[in-house]
């Protein structure tokens, strides 16, 4: 077989357009237009990118953004204070602190700030439980991007053995919880697969949904896939590349040709879950402003 390619960033255009729509139709009513802030703290090169990706999506969908930047060497206290005056400004709808942040910032304490109400990330606690029972929330963008794609390819779900690689609290552990949930996409047999796991390639070769979220360039190989399996690649690994403009190369967590020569559908890196992830925070915010999650 010759695997379908899941054009992400054709996917995630479509998407931008029709909430650009919306958008155009809440302006004509006079209604409130989306706003999203976001924090990058620091120089990472990585973190400047993806907000920059944000602020972008931002633009091609008509919402407001307000980027926030903040020295690496801001201390904790001072990033909380900033997270307030986030959580009160009525103008601002949703917001996200760009992950990594430096070492000496506890993530979970930076997360648990976040009022619930803004956090379109969906990392906050009460929003992690909440998806976890299946209530109205905020979806982790990422997993959210990851079931889009399966939607609107029809992929079917229901019964089906799904492999996730990778137990990240923001990909592997809430993309396992949705797809063994209720509903389509969903009624899958989950497998959540981790460092510890004994036998992975026994795993994944039984697996007719594989999804990738461990960091590794190329680690899943086609002797590990099923023939004919559907095979989402979360990975966005830079590797070095001499011949590439910035000196690096995206690389997913899939020896792609190989495996696209077995599986039947497979997402590309770059311009497969990458571009859906940005465009599911931006149907967050679009929630977010319409008090359609907590009224
Ligand atoms: C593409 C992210 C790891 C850790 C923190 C498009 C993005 C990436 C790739 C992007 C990511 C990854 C984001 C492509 C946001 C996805 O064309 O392949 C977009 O901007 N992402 C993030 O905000 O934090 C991360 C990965």
């Amino acid at each position: 077989m010759s695997a379908k390619i899941i054009d992400g960033k054709g996917l995630a255009n479509t998407i931008k357009d029709e909430i650009r729509e919306e958008v155009e139709r809440i302006k004509e009513r006079g209604g409130k237009i989306p706003h999203l802030a976001a924090v990058l703290v620091g120089e990472n090169p990585a973190s400047q990118s993806y907000v920059r990706n944000k602020v972008r999506s931002c633009e091609q969908c008509g919402f407001q953004s307000t980027l926030i930047r903040k020295p690496a060497i801001i201390t904790q206290p001072q990033l909380l204070a900033v997270i307030d005056e986030l959580n009160k400004d009525e103008e601002i709808d949703g917001f996200i602190v760009q992950l990594p942040l430096p070492d000496h910032i506890d993530e979970e304490l930076v997360t648990l700030a976040i009022d619930p109400k803004k956090d379109v990330d969906g990392f906050h606690p009460v929003n992690f439980g909440r998806m976890a029972l299946g209530l109205p929330s905020y979806l982790p963008a990422t997993p959210n991007g990851i079931l889009e794609m399966l939607k609107r390819y029809n992929i079917e779900t229901s019964g089906k053995h799904c492999v996730v690689v990778g137990r990240s609290n923001i990909v592997g552990k809430p993309m396992s919880i949705l797809l063994a949930g209720k509903g389509y996409p969903g009624n899958c047999t989950v497998t959540l697969t981790h460092s510890r796991t004994k036998d992975l390639k026994a795993e994944t070769l039984r697996a007719d949904i594989i999804i990738m979220a461990l960091g590794k360039a190329n680690f899943l190989t086609a002797d590990m896939v099923k023939e004919g399996a559907v095979v989402i690649d979360v990975g966005i690994n830079r590797v070095d590349d001499v011949t590439a403009k910035r000196g690096y190369r995206l690389k997913g967590d899939v020896d792609y040709d190989a495996v696209a020569a077995k599986a039947s559908y497979i997402t590309p890196v770059p311009g497969g879950v990458g571009p859906m992830t940005v465009a599911s925070l931006l149907m967050n915010t679009l929630r977010a402003s319409k008090k359609e999650v907590y009224g």
